[in-house]
């Protein structure tokens, strides 16, 4: 049987990242790694270990801590430590962003939620990692100003899933590609080389509980889904995990839409634009998917503020576009 590809010899041979040399590439997507390593480790053995349940604290957009949230942002932060190329993390779990380096090398800026998902954590189903990261375009001391920019200026994105097994994908612009945890060998191997997101999908991934507050156009968008047509493959079929980066894996490599509109106690939504659906995105379109907030192309949004919330459909381009043909009849 042959040895197979670790994710450090992909990103050596074809990286894609030539601009920059495949060596930035490595030292960022290294210590991501690690840290995916590190938490598919832990989330294991949470049950065991007492790491279940919640911290006790709330983070900053309201959420009750679990303790995975906790361990999970630690764990990201302590792999980046030693990277002197990223001059701040901003998480959702941290108020603000934090100093990670000083250094002059210190040209990049990365945005993460370490454990998506959370809700899941007590019932063993799926979390997911996501990361995004921006170039940084200035040196000196860092401000929470600089990491607003619009998800189109990501230059990696990606996500771990921790699922029935633990893969990590990776885009930077130059194909979407994904790899599973050899857990023996302890490392990632490829398994999935250049991710293609199907146009279309019979899937459809939301918190349907929710519908009753929805705007006309979702209502209408989630009633054409589970019409019966079977000319147009109707009924779509409902998966929904609770982890956004499950959801999106999902329909990446089967088609579908997941959706998660604003409603009138949270006109944008639940998800956060920077660290949650801007990287998701990214590895969408590049996978030849599309992301829109339902009005427009997601990664076009400036943010004005690192928490910032935004509703989002993500998946399969035909799906997508079908929602916001809904949403623009309201
Ligand atoms: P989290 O980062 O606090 O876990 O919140 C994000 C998660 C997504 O992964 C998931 O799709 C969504 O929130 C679930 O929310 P809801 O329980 O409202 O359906
Ligand atoms: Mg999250």
């Amino acid at each position: 049987m042959a040895a197979g590809k670790t994710l450090n010899r992909h990103l050596i041979e074809e990286g894609g990242w030539r601009q920059d040399g495949a060596g930035d590439l490595l030292a960022l997507l290294e210590p991501m790694a690690l840290a995916g390593k590190i938490l598919a480790r832990e989330i294991d053995q949470a049950a065991l270990a007492g790491k279940l349940g919640l911290a006790g604290d709330a983070n900053a957009t309201g959420d009750m801590q679990k303790k995975l949230d906790v361990i999970g942002n630690e764990i990201v932060m302590d792999a980046f430590a030693g990277c002197s190329l990223v001059a701040g993390i901003a998480s959702e779990e941290l108020d603000e962003a934090v100093v990670m380096s000083t250094s002059e090398d210190a040209r990049y800026l990365l945005c993460t939620d370490p454990l998506d998902g959370s809700s899941n954590t007590d019932v063993n189903a799926p979390l997911g990692t996501i990361f995004g990261i921006f170039r940084r375009g200035r040196t000196g001391e860092l401000s929470g100003g600089e990491f607003l920019q619009k998800g189109s200026e990501q230059v990696c994105a990606g996500y771990v899933l921790y699922g029935t097994s633990t893969v990590l994908v990776y885009t930077v612009g130059a194909g979407v590609h994904g790899f599973t945890l050899d857990r023996g060998v302890g490392e990632f191997m490829l398994s999935h080389h250049d991710i293609r997101c199907p146009e279309k999908g019979s899937v459809y991934s939301a918190n349907v509980g929710r519908h009753k507050a929805w705007k006309p156009g979702v209502r209408r968008y989630l009633d054409h889904v589970t019409e019966q047509d079977k000319s147009t493959g109707r009924p779509h079929s409902l998966r929904y995990t609770g982890a956004l980066v499950a959801d999106l894996h999902r329909c990446l490599l089967d088609g579908g839409v997941y959706f998660y509109p604003g409603d009138p106690g949270s006109p944008n939504g639940k998800l956060r634009l920077l660290y949650e659906c801007a990287p998701l995105a990214c590895v969408a379109e590049q996978a030849g998917g599309a992301a829109s907030t339902g009005r427009g192309r997601l990664l076009e949004v400036m943010p004005e503020a690192i928490h910032q919330r935004t509703p989002i459909a993500v998946g399969s381009v035909d799906n997508v576009a079908l929602y916001e043909r809904f949403m623009a009849e309201e």
